[in-house]
């Protein structure tokens, strides 16, 4: 059965329905007290293997919150259990083996998702049967850079200056590894599709770490192919590269049906570059909701009316939501939005 609610769904395909869709990134997770009662019986990875608990989890913010789409409960990290390696959530991820030279990259064994993240496929069944046709599911991955970022730095980065140096200094290692974590990601979202997501989005969270042009030459040929292969998979594609506006001008470069875009540009000037026959999600500053509720509305408003000229707009925040949040606070952004 189709979701009930599909205003999602008829935004991806450049519709414009009644009412503005709107989801949040990071919508579940630790400003909500649902999801820090749960988090005190479990840690983050038993959560993440537990395909019951992913479907509470996935589902709080919707009943809570009301917004038009769901995203599965899991991490962009779990996907390096596919090749044997260890993430510790402290509550910030560490790789306690980096991989960082050419040995270190031939020792990888690569292996199959459909078997060492069959627990994600089953949190995606999980989470359509405790659905059962509410709101459309939003499945996802990292992009091969901010997924490798994690590899080869082994930690969150402010620098990248593994990664980077890996690029720079020994750039076919650098092209072998992307290449082996695209087709990995490609494998892993076809099963997520066929476990039943309704649309999906890759996160390149930290492409901002690279100069566009460098960007360009070594990082937005490997995430085409990704991008192209989802076109195959019969569900659409949002496509969110953060950094800066050069980016966005890359990004909009491949074929997504939704551009995602970060709060580091203003929606009107966003849209004059992806144009008015492309779909956009976005972009509240996150950091707006640990502000007064008058100008929540005020700005939440602002970017409904920027996003105009666009083919169809999702609201969105333009990155994940602060666990600062007041979560009456959020709930109160997804009133607005719909009444905008
Ligand atoms: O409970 C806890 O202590 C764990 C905190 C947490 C949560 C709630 C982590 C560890 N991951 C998640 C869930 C998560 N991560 C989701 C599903 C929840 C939802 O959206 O409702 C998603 C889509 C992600 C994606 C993710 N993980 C990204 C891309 C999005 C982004 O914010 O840019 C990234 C970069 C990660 C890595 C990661 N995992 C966890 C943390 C704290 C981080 C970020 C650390 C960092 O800044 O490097």
């Amino acid at each position: 059965m189709p979701p009930r609610n599909q205003t999602f769904l008829q935004a991806c395909r450049g519709e414009r329905p009644a009412r503005t869709p709107i989801w949040l990134m990071r919508q579940a997770g630790r400003y909500m007290p649902e999801y820090r009662a749960i988090r005190a019986k479990v840690s983050f990875t038993e959560l993440c293997r537990s395909p019951d608990l992913c479907a509470e989890v996935t589902l709080q913010p919707v009943d809570y919150l009301g917004v038009d789409a769901a995203i599965l409960f899991s991490d962009i990290l779990v996907v390096f259990d596919a090749l044997g390696i260890d993430v510790r959530f402290e509550p910030s991820p560490v790789i306690a083996t980096p991989v960082r030279t050419a040995a270190d990259v031939n020792a990888l064994q690569w292996g199959d998702p459909h078997t060492e993240l069959s627990y994600v496929y089953n949190a995606v069944r999980a989470c359509k049967r405790a659905l059962a046709d509410r709101v459309p599911l939003i499945g996802f991955c990292g992009a091969p850079f901010t997924t490798l970022s994690y590899l080869v730095e082994g930690q969150t980065s402010r620098e990248f200056e593994h990664i980077k140096g890996m690029i720079f200094s020994a750039p076919a290692v650098f092209a072998g590894l992307m290449e082996n974590m695209t087709t990995l990601l490609c494998e892993y979202l076809r099963g997520q599709v066929l476990a039943g997501v309704d649309a999906l989005q890759v996160f390149d969270s930290w492409a901002g770490a690279l100069a566009p042009a460098d960007y360009r030459e070594h990082v937005l040929p490997h995430l085409a192919r990704l991008v192209d292969f989802t076109r195959n998979l019969g569900v659409p594609l949002i496509l969110f590269v953060r950094g800066n506006a050069n980016l966005l001008a890359l990004a909009a470069e491949l074929p997504a049906e939704v551009i995602g875009v970060d709060w580091s540009i203003d929606m009107d000037q966003a849209v004059a570059i992806t144009g008015p026959n492309r779909v956009v999600q976005g972009n509240l500053d996150p950091m707006l909701l640990l502000g007064p509720a008058a100008l929540v509305e005020r700005k939440a408003r602002e970017v409904v009316a920027a996003a105009r000229h666009a083919k169809a707009h999702i609201f969105n925040l333009g990155h994940g939501i602060s666990r600062h949040t007041d979560p009456a606070l959020a709930r109160h952004l997804v009133e607005v939005v719909h009444s905008a």
